[in-house]
């Protein structure tokens, strides 16, 4: 039986313990939000460029530690060390664009009879964030650096099982000069710590990254109270390869190997338009085959493992032994490993097909025309990403405005980068985060109007 008050951080390639961190309850919550309030009102009354400086400060630290934040990662989190670079590189930009935010943070004035009309954008107050752990240093950055920009005052709740870059990431902050209590990191179990914050009355605002079904109960909770959500949920993104395209390109295992496939943005569902279906399935062989999957900290190394072993578990139960695939290796021996896997035999309608699996699992499936690509582009309540590819602009710009889903991109496989907005459609989600206007969605709008007809006698 695990204890309910620690949290023990596996190194999922090799299972071995790599720290043991407090779980906080509810009263550390209660704590940690009555502390954030206090400091709150005085960081969002220091002039705009004060904030900035002190973000860009924040930043700064951050890049002296970057090799330290992408071992953490590394470890409680089984990234190769590329990604885990990038990933901390990508906290760091996103702190210095936040920082720009802070001092271009801008209301309206309004044309209006017998006087002025001007808006404002006040923070919030608190926020809630809570983090899943397939990518624990950016979804963190992501809800918490533009929140910070904005005037308000965070509490972070990473995952169970990867907190350790976040607390990092708290140390640097102060390291910075960052007020103390300002951005608070408080590990924990979702059903206690994250409820908590959730159900807090004095948090303003969740940020919630995850599933789509605990997504769902965060919603409801948060609608007892009106409290407003930012949801970022699953996903089953298509990758839509038209016979014209640049197969290799379009074909690049990355596309739902990055990570283990333990991305929403994953194109895990690849279309390919008949007449290349089989030069596709041949290539998808090949490419698989030379995968290298093994020790996440090594430079040569393709993909790690899952983050843990209920991961491996779900990731099987979509992958019978028998079922028609296209299979790369993995590692045997201790740690969280599945093969890069293909599934060739799934129907459209299939569990597999239709379901989130996060991890190293697509499938191929052919379609015959453009209608045919969108009409199965579209069939998945899930609406987060996808690819199209194609040399012909015309077709490229069409299914781009019939695929019902936030993030696309045409010939590339690009999905998530700081200066444009990044959230779902359908069931992937709610509202936005990154993006010019990321620090706008941590700000209410105030509306006053000046009379200039002096005050009646
Ligand atoms: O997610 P949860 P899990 C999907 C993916 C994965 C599946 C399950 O398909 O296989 O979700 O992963 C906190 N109140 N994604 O179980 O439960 C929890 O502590 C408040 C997609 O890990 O959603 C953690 O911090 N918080 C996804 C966070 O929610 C609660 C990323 C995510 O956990 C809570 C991760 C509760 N009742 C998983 N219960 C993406 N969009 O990228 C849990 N939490």
């Amino acid at each position: 039986m695990s204890d309910p008050h620690e949290l023990k951080v596996l190194n999922p390639a090799t299972e071995e313990v790599v720290a043991t961190v407090p779980a906080a309850g509810a009263p550390d919550v209660d704590a940690a939000v009555a502390r954030a309030a206090r400091v709150q009102p005085k960081w969002a009354a220091l002039p705009p460029a004060d904030r900035a400086r002190l973000l860009r400060r924040f930043a700064d630290t951050v890049d002296g530690h970057i090799e330290e934040l992408a071992r953490l990662e590394v470890r409680e989190a089984g990234h190769t060390i590329g990604s885990a670079r990038w990933e901390a590189g990508n906290a760091r930009d996103l702190l210095l664009y936040a920082a720009g935010g802070a001092e271009r943070l801008l209301g309206s004035q309004i044309p209006v009879p017998g006087g002025w009309n001007v808006t404002f954008r006040e923070p919030l107050g608190v926020i809630g964030v809570i983090a899943p752990w397939n990518f624990p240093m950016p979804i963190a950055a992501w809800g918490c650096f533009p929140a910070l920009a904005a005037g308000d005052a965070v509490v972070l709740k990473p995952a169970e099982t990867t907190p350790l870059t976040a607390l990092r990431l708290a140390e640097l902050a102060l390291e910075a000069g960052l007020p103390e209590h300002l951005f608070q990191v408080l590990p924990g179990h979702g059903r206690t710590a994250g409820r908590a914050l959730v159900d807090h009355p004095d948090i303003a605002k969740i940020v919630f990254t995850g599933s789509t079904s605990t997504g769902r109960e965060v919603m409801e909770r948060c609608a007892r109270l009106v409290k407003p959500v930012t949801l970022e949920l699953g996903g089953k993104s298509p990758n839509v390869v038209f016979a014209d395209a640049d197969l290799e390109a379009a074909l690049d295992p990355c596309s739902f190997l990055d990570n283990a496939g333990q991305d929403c943005c994953a194109r895990t569902r690849v279309l390919v338009q008949e007449p290349v279906y089989e030069q596709a399935r041949e290539f998808l062989a090949g490419a698989l085959a030379s995968v290298v999957v093994g020790d996440p900290a090594d430079e040569k190394t393709g993909m790690g493992p899952l983050i843990s072993r209920a991961q491996l578990d779900r990731v099987r139960s979509y992958v019978p032994g028998d079922a028609p695939a296209l299979r790369g290796a993995a590692p045997d021996g201790p740690g969280f490993w599945f093969p890069p896997t293909v599934l060739t035999g799934e129907r459209p309608d299939s569990r597999a097909a239709r379901e989130e699996i996060f991890g190293p699992v697509a499938l191929l499936l052919p379609f015959t025309d453009e209608e045919d690509a969108v009409r199965l582009a579209n069939d998945t309540p899930y609406g987060l990403s996808g690819s199209v590819w194609t040399r012909d602009l015309g077709r490229a710009l069409r299914v781009s405005q019939a695929v019902r889903a936030g993030n696309l991109s045409v010939n590339s496989h690009s999905s998530v980068r700081y200066w444009t907005p990044f959230g779902g459609f359908k069931q992937s989600g709610l509202g936005r985060e990154l993006g010019p206007d990321a620090l706008a969605a941590f700000t209410e709008t105030k509306n006053v109007f000046i009379s200039t007809e002096g005050p009646a006698q």
